[in-house]
Order: C-alpha cells, then sequence, then structure tokens
C-alpha cells in the first residue's frame, strides 16, 4: 500500500510535486495534528503541515527544486498534547545513515530528488558486461618477447617473474612481515582480448569491463605508474586502439578503470615528488611539478590508500594532478578519444564530490553518452562515506555504481552466506533499490555476480570453506568437490537468470561461464581455462542472456519485487506498453513449492518450460516449483 502513501512513488526529479501522506484511524483524527518533517543535510530541518481528508488521510504536497537526499517522518500530535512521531520501520532506508545525521528522529523514509541526463550511455545501458582482469584472459602470439622484455626492465619495489604454464593457480610471494616480494604475471594481453571479442559477441556482450591497462609494478595495475601508457607487457597504445576499433564492428564498447585515489609508488609522478633520505622521514622535492600532488603526514610517512604503502594517495586539489586527469589532454578525454566509452572510477568513496563531479564534466565533454560508473559496495543513493553524505547519484556525479547489494541479495538468498536473506529479505532489498535510486541510475547499475575483489561465483554457490583456514597459496587451486559442484550448477542457473531479467547491466567476470573457481584474491584471478572449460556454465550463461536480449522488457521494464514465501522471490517486469513478464525462482533444495500470481493479459506461458498457464478457479495462474526450480511467467494477448 506504499503507493498511496506516496506519489510518484520512488526518486524524483528537481521540481516535480510529490504527495507524502498518512492514515490516521477515523475514529482517532478528531483533533489531530499531523505535519511532516524533512531533513536534508545542510540544509536541517523542514516542517510541513499536513491537511486531511474525511477519511483521515492526512497529506502535503512538496516541491523540491534542488537534486537532494531527502529524509522525512511523521509528527503527529493528539488533542490530549500526545506527540508521536512515525518513521520507516526498521531497516527501511539506510538505517546507519538515518541516525547519523539525524539522531533525534525515527528512521526516515529517503525521496531522492535527482538531475535527468538527457544523453543517455545506451550502447552500455541496453547491454550485457564482461569484466576482464587483463594479465589472465589470453595471450597473444608475441606474449612471450614481451615477457622478457619486462623482466629486462622491471619496475623498482616489488619483484616479478613470469608463470610459463597458463593453468597454473595464481600465488603471492610474501616476506616474513606479509609483503608481495614477487608478482607473478602471466602474460594475457590486448591482442589476446581482441583474438575472442567474436566469441564475447556471441553470449551477447556489448561492453567490455577491463581491470587497469595502465604500466605498473604489479599484476593487478591499481598502482599506476604512468596513466598516458599502455603497460607494455599487455601491448602498445596502437593495440588499444585497435581493440576499441575491431570491438566497435562488433557492437562492443570498452569501459576502463580509472584509478585516480593513488598512483603507484613507483610511477613518474611519486618518483619525481621526492624520496626517502633516511627511514621514517619523507623529504619532497619543491622543484618537482608534482610538488603538491601528494600528502606528507606529521610523522614523516606520506598519505596513502589504506595504509598500502605502494600506492601513495594523490592531493585531489594539486593542480598538476587536476591537470592530469581532467585536462583537455588528460587521462580521461585522452583515453576516451582512443577509443574507450566510459570510465569504472576505482574508490569512489574516496574521491571527493567535488572531484567526482569534474571527473564527470570533463567525460561528458568529450563523449557526450561516456559512461561514469563508480566502484561503491552499498546503497549508492545513500552513502556516508567518512563522515559525509554523499551525491555521487544526484546527477552530477556518478551515472550509476557496481552494484554489490544486487550481488549480496542473489547469493544471500541462494546461499545463506553474506548474512542471508530470505526471498522476503531480498524482495525488501530490490524494493528499497527502486524506492532509493533514480531510476535511471538503476537501468545503469552494474550488476555483478563475481569481481576481482570476492571469491569466484562458483565457489560461492558451491559452498566456501572458512577461508582463513585455507592458507593463501592454497586459495586458487581449491575447488569443489563433485556433488558441490552440482550444487553450484543448479544455483548458478538462478543466479543467471535473475541476473538477466533483472534491471541495471549484467556483468559478467570473465571465466564465471567457463566453470573457474578460486577463492579469495589472488584465488579469484585465474587465467581463463582456455581449452577445458566447463561448458554447462557458458549454456546456461547463453539461454539467460537470450531471454533478455529476445523479450526487451528485461532491459527496459519497470521492476517490483514481491516474496511469495520465505523460499520463493518474484518480480514482475513491465513496459510502458503494458508488456509483462514475472520471474520466479525457489531458492529452496528440499522443498517444492505451489505458488499463485495475478493472472495480466489473457494468457500467460512459462517461457522456460514452454508451459501455457491457465487460470485457476481464482482467476490467478498457479504454479509449482521444483527445488531449485524457476519459471518466467510472459502474459500476452
Ligand atoms: C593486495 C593483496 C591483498 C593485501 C593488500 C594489502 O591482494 O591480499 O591484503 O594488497 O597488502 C588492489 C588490488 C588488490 C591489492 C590492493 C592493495 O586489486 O589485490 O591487495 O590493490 O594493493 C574496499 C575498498 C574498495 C577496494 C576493496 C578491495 O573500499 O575500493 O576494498 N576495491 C578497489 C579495487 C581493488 C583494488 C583497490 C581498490 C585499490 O577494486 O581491486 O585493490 O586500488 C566492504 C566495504 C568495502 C570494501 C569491501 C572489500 O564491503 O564496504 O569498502 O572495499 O568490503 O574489502
Amino acid at each position: 500500500r506504499l503507493p498511496q502513501f506516496r506519489s510518484p512513488f520512488g526518486a524524483v526529479t528537481a521540481g516535480t510535486e510529490v504527495t507524502l501522506a498518512l492514515e490516521v484511524y477515523k475514529e482517532d483524527a478528531a483533533g489531530i495534528e499531523c505535519t511532516l518533517r524533512t531533513w536534508i543535510d545542510g540544509v536541517g530541518e523542514q516542517l510541513y503541515p499536513m491537511t486531511s481528508d474525511e477519511g483521515g488521510m492526512y497529506s502535503v504536497s512538496v516541491t523540491w527544486d534542488e537534486p537532494n537526499i531527502v529524509w522525512y517522518s511523521f509528527i503527529v500530535r493528539t488533542h490530549d498534547g500526545f506527540e508521536q512521531r512515525i518513521g520507516a520501520p526498521e531497516g527501511h532506508v539506510g538505517g546507519e545513515g538515518v541516525t547519523y545525521f539525524d539522531r533525534f528522529d525515527v528512521p526516515s523514509f529517503q525521496v531522492t530528488v535527482y538531475k535527468h541526463r538527457a544523453t543517455r550511455p545506451s550502447w552500455y545501458e541496453r547491454g550485457i558486461v564482461y569484466q576482464i582482469f587483463p594479465d589472465r584472459y589470453a595471450r597473444d602470439e608475441h606474449w612471450r618477447q614481451r615477457a622478457l622484455e619486462r623482466l629486462a626492465h622491471p619496475r623498482r619495489g616489488s619483484g616479478q617473474h613470469i608463470v610459463e604454464d597458463w593453468d597454473t593457480p595464481p600465488a603471492y610471494d610474501r616476506d616474513d612481515a606479509g609483503f608481495i616480494t614477487s608478482w607473478d604475471f602471466y602474460g594475457g594481453s590486448l591482442r589476446g582480448i581482441e583474438e575472442h571479442l567474436p566469441h564475447l559477441a556471441e553470449m551477447g556482450v556489448t561492453s567490455i569491463y577491463l581491470n587497469p591497462i595502465f604500466e605498473a609494478a604489479s599484476n593487478h595495475r591499481y598502482d599506476t605508474a604512468d596513466y598516458m601508457k599502455i603497460d607494455p607487457l599487455l601491448g602498445t597504445e596502437e593495440d588499444f586502439r585497435r581493440l576499441c576499433v575491431t570491438a566497435r564492428q562488433l557492437g562492443i564498447s570498452i569501459i576502463l578503470d580509472g584509478v585516480f585515489n593513488h598512483t603507484g609508488s613507483d610511477s613518474v609522478y611519486f618518483n619525481a615528488f621526492g624520496n626517502y633520505p633516511e627511514p621514517g622521514a619523507w623529504s619532497r622535492d619543491p622543484e618537482s611539478e608534482w610538488a603538491d600532488a601528494f600528502r606528507i603526514n606529521d610523522d614523516g610517512s606520506y598519505d596513502c590508500w589504506w595504509g598500502v604503502g605502494n600506492m601513495p594517495a594523490v592531493n585531489q586539489q594539486s593542480e598538476a594532478i587536476r591537470r592530469l586527469i581532467l585536462g583537455p589532454n588528460g587521462v580521461i578525454r585522452y583515453w576516451l578519444r582512443a577509443g574507450a566509452h566510459g570510465w569504472r572510477l576505482d574508490v569512489a568513496d574516496e574521491l571527493s564530490d567535488e572531484f567526482l563531479a569534474d571527473i564527470k564534466a570533463a567525460a561528458l565533454r568529450e563523449k557526450p553518452d561516456a559512461l561514469v560508473l563508480g566502484e561503491v559496495w552499498e546503497d549508492a543513493s545513500n552513502k556516508i562515506a567518512y563522515s559525509k553524505l554523499r551525491r555521487y547519484l544526484l546527477g552530477d556525479e556518478l551515472d550509476s555504481a557496481m552494484n554489490y547489494p544486487f550481488r549480496d541479495l542473489v547469493l544471500g538468498l541462494l546461499t545463506g552466506e553474506d548474512g542471508g536473506y530470505t526471498a522476503r529479505d531480498a524482495a525488501e532489498a530490490i524494493e528499497a533499490l527502486r524506492e532509493n535510486y533514480p531510476p535511471e541510475a538503476l537501468a545503469c547499475c552494474l550488476n555483478l555476480l563475481g569481481s576481482h575483489d570476492r571469491p569466484r561465483l562458483i565457489s560461492v554457490l558451491g559452498g566456501l570453506p572458512n577461508i582463513d583456514e585455507v592458507p593463501e597459496r592454497e586459495r586458487g587451486s581449491w575447488r569443489l568437490s563433485d556433488d558441490k559442484l552440482g550444487l553450484a550448477k543448479g544455483r548458478y542457473w538462478l543466479a543467471t537468470l535473475i541476473q538477466m531479467t533483472f534491471l541495471g547491466v549484467p556483468s559478467l567476470y570473465y571465466g564465471d561461464e567457463a566453470g573457474v573457481q578460486g577463492l579469495t584474491d589472488p584465488g579469484n584471478r585465474a587465467t581463463y581455462p582456455w581449452g577445458h572449460e566447463d561448458r554447462d556454465f557458458f549454456t546456461m550463461v547463453q539461454n539467460a542472456s537470450a531471454l533478455r536480449r529476445t523479450l526487451p522488457l528485461f532491459v527496459t521494464g519497470s521492476i517490483e519485487a514481491k516474496a511469495l514465501n520465505d523460499d520463493v522471490l518474484s518480480y514482475t517486469r513491465r513496459s510502458e506498453s503494458g508488456e509483462c513478464a514475472t520471474v520466479i525462482v525457489n531458492r529452496s533444495l528440499g522443498s517444492m513449492h505451489t505458488v499463485t500470481i495475478p493472472y495480466e493479459g489473457e494468457r500467460a506461458i512459462d517461457v522456460i518450460s514452454g508451459a501455457d498457464l491457465t487460470r485457476n478457479e481464482q482467476g490467478e495462474a498457479e504454479l509449482s516449483l521444483w527445488p531449485l526450480g524457476s519459471a518466467v511467467v510472459y502474459f500476452h494477448d
């Protein structure tokens, strides 16, 4: 009944009138005063008296002219002076945030007031993304020669070695203090990716998100040495341009990983910035172009990302840094011009609102339909990072974020991991996203199930061990038993089906579709198993992605979720033209469930089984789902 109390439902563009209502029992309504209380960060509290209709429905209409995150609750005063505050049920919207900013109030509802982006990154939001960790996807015929060159010119800091056998599980060499002493490189390359583009196109992939590709000392390359140079082990700038052109011909765009919060300690920037004349005392070279690009702490150390010494944090206000990243020939624009179509921003939480807005502006100046996606792990519509409420999705900053909440709810539903989600919890989590995110940000979310920062999807689905008890060296070779692998396959279908029929952009992490397993970093970054893929996973991706491509309402339709019981999640996608499909999944391993959903339209077909569904005596569609069963009910005339 929520929509009745809020119209329109969900986020609104600035300048839209929103009506908020509260129903009071008619018998109690006499002499009652109801007030809407809003809270806006930086603005504070505002009170709006509400008026009632005959039936005890109190309401007020408000228009917010500026993009903002608005929190609201109600104050009810009875005739005998009793005052009660009415807010959201607990957990309804980002609980922590609400109490932090508004601690004297009850948990609030949220209205996200945003600015519409007219030129959509439609090349991205209508497609499917494939994420590649570049060192591990595919070699090309010249890889060995480049590997030898890299070995001959190591970057400072850590050692490195080339792994000859492509199928060796990845591992870190660490010293007694835990520092990585040698990076393992497999020699995957841009040409290697280019050669496999047809295979990606076959899966319906329309964008590739590449983890960092610029020169760096490590194999993950988040410690950038030179933003203007492709890592020579991956290839040349020419190779990058070619990759973009060839990909384009197959309808595939390239999204780059922008790591702008920090550089590598062995980089053209930090090397010029200063040096360590003696332990603990960093000395800055005042003459350097990069003299204000980094920060020295009071204790003589330099500021770095999460205490990781090879990643000095940049000073985001530094003119030199701003020119480097934002300038007409700066990183953002240069690589878009060279052929990329969008950026994924690493640790977006640690980039200031101003910096994010400047990055977005630079990107759009270069390509009006460019994508700017942030790495945010929580609900990005109301995230508080470092005691500051962030404005990521209000229009000037991110188009959207990596949708880890989506991953959490899907895997939490299917495995009980991540706190465990019942179907009701999952439905509520979906509804919270729908309520809080601007619709265009939700349509632009990167809906991932796996990434380079999480244990492999298949390992999670089959049941993770206690990772702390598995030595790091074994995390790449850890395998599920055959039984558990079977279970993982059953669940993989449901996970992939949800991903491919959900609002937002599905993102496949390379190798998940080939059966790659592994625990945490570096175990989650194993090579693509060319020649010994488990084809079952690929077939499931093919089938689910075909569904998305055949029924466009899975791309553009609205979404509304509902749990049918603790095990069965359903959600309905509706297009503007009235087309409608309901996806239903039974996460139970032991119980068959018979469920009913409203019958819409003239006829219904379960597109998975092919069965026509007739109306039952109550006029509903009724269907039975086996354990781990699924249905996609498509209603038509
Ligand atoms: C390496 C080793 C680690 C070791 C670490 C420190 O792999 O085993 O512990 O070094 O020595 C990159 C590499 C990593 C590397 C790291 C540091 O990919 O392999 O670790 O650099 O050298 C948080 C951040 C989020 C970050 C994740 C990893 O908020 O931004 O942690 N993700 C990005 C990239 C990473 C990358 C970096 C940042 C650094 O995607 O790949 O790491 O550029 C919660 C919180 C999140 C938190 C998340 C995971 O849900 O809400 O904030 O993310 O858990 O911890």
